[in-house]
């Protein structure tokens, strides 16, 4: 397959735009991006798709979602607006574990059924690959559910899904006070039964007062070097733990969140490589007044990523480009940093080397968007400006 008369944002350096381009497609791989000028006659032959001009870009990637869970959170969304905090629900047996109850009542049957039109808002909004947490079982078997129906995502729908355990992500009521008991009694044993299922890509954790330290998550972080699984940590997002610089020190691939960062974390977390992954919905749902400290990262190096968070409690947002929209006008991120954020740094998120941006060897993942410039994708608030994806060289009919 050719794409001709392509405006091109490769995601190579910056932008990496090229005007009146084409790309070419073998399979599942793209085989040759350039000026149409320059295209090899050999490619000439394939069967062509005239973008008349419009902008395509890698196929985006949502590193950070909790797609799977049962049951909504809107009530908790109108104690809120009532004044009610999101640590106070927290703390009185709501939030996160309201989602927990729902979820152990569902089947695995069920949690796919119910994550699919949020995994299908996610695609209409250009995704091509998506993270899905676990999180909300908190026991070995509803963990376990969770990260099951997640890994069937990927055979109902043209997307790539990798699966993260996060079962380190609220003590449920008969663990209160014991953390350290939940991490050795069910976090640890469910990490050890996913992984031997093959069940998990990463080891995630939630680290604030309200949830975990960085010392008791310390036995599970070891535990999933030890395994060979990479680590990434909810770190900074209502209180400054350290958690960024602890999970640098596991050579982190990610630090989500972040609005809490110190100098500190913001060094540690450019000395190990650590992606900071910017969630500007739940910023945006939970009504922050602190901004993660994007011009010290910025200038740090460290490389930024964004992501929905998509979760029924602190952010219901199933679209990547108003996730874009929103790190631009809250957070002062350059459009090109966000669909950097989406594309390029994401894939490093989640340590995939082989998309997020466009160039010969890496997969056909591609969005075709009604949009003549790269700006436009983050401009746009609530637009489904996609034209057309195309994933693994095959366009969605
Ligand atoms: N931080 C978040 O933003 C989500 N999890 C977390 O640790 C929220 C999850 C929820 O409120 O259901
Ligand atoms: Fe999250």
């Amino acid at each position: 397959m050719l794409l001709t008369h392509a405006t091109l944002a490769t995601m190579t350096s910056g932008y990496g735009l090229i005007a009146n381009a084409a790309v070419a497609l073998d399979g599942d791989r793209i085989a040759w991006a350039g000026p149409m000028a320059d295209l090899p006659a050999a490619f000439g032959a394939l069967g062509t798709h005239d973008c008349q001009g419009r902008l395509v870009t890698p196929g985006l990637i949502d590193c950070h979602t909790h797609a799977i869970h049962a049951g909504h959170r809107a009530v908790e969304f109108e104690l809120r607006l009532q004044g009610a905090s999101y640590a106070e629900i927290a703390q009185a047996g709501g939030g996160i574990l309201s989602t927990v109850a729902a979820t152990r009542a569902a089947s695995e049957d069920q949690l796919l059924a119910l994550a699919l039109p949020r995994i299908d808002q996610l695609i209409a909004s250009g995704a091509t690959t998506i993270e899905v947490k676990s999180g909300y079982g908190l026991t070995v078997k509803d963990e376990l559910k969770m990260l099951r129906a997640a890994r069937r995502i990927g055979t109902q729908r043209p997307v790539t899904v990798k699966t993260t355990h996060l079962a380190a992500h609220a003590l449920p009521p008969d663990y209160k006070g014991r953390a350290k008991a939940y991490i050795d009694e069910i976090a640890l044993p469910s990490l050890r039964a996913a992984q031997a299922e093959g069940l998990i890509d990463a080891v995630d954790a939630f680290c604030e007062t309200i949830a975990f330290s960085v010392s008791d998550l310390q036995p599970l972080f070891t535990e999933a070097r030890a395994l060979g699984l990479p680590v990434k940590l909810h770190a900074e997002q209502l209180t400054d733990q350290g958690g960024a610089a602890f999970a640098a020190r596991h050579a982190a691939l990610s630090a989500d969140h972040l609005e809490f960062l110190s100098p500190e974390g913001i060094a540690a977390m450019a000395k190990a490589g650590t992606v900071a992954v910017i969630l500007p919905g739940a910023f945006y749902t939970l009504r922050e007044r602190q901004m993660p400290p994007i011009a010290a990262l910025r200038s740090a190096g460290v490389p930024m990523a964004v992501a929905t968070d998509l979760n029924p409690g602190s952010s219901p947002l199933a679209s990547l480009t108003l996730a874009m929209n929103m790190a631009c006008t809250l957070f002062r991120l350059t459009p090109e940093e966000a669909l950097l954020g989406t594309t390029a740094r994401a894939a490093c998120a989640l340590a995939l080397h082989d998309r997020g941006r466009i160039a010969p060897g890496l997969r056909a993942d591609l969005c075709i968007w009604n949009a003549e410039h790269p700006a436009e994708l983050s401009y746009r608030i609530g637009a489904t400006s996609l034209h057309k994806r195309i994933y693994e060289g095959r366009p969605d009919v």
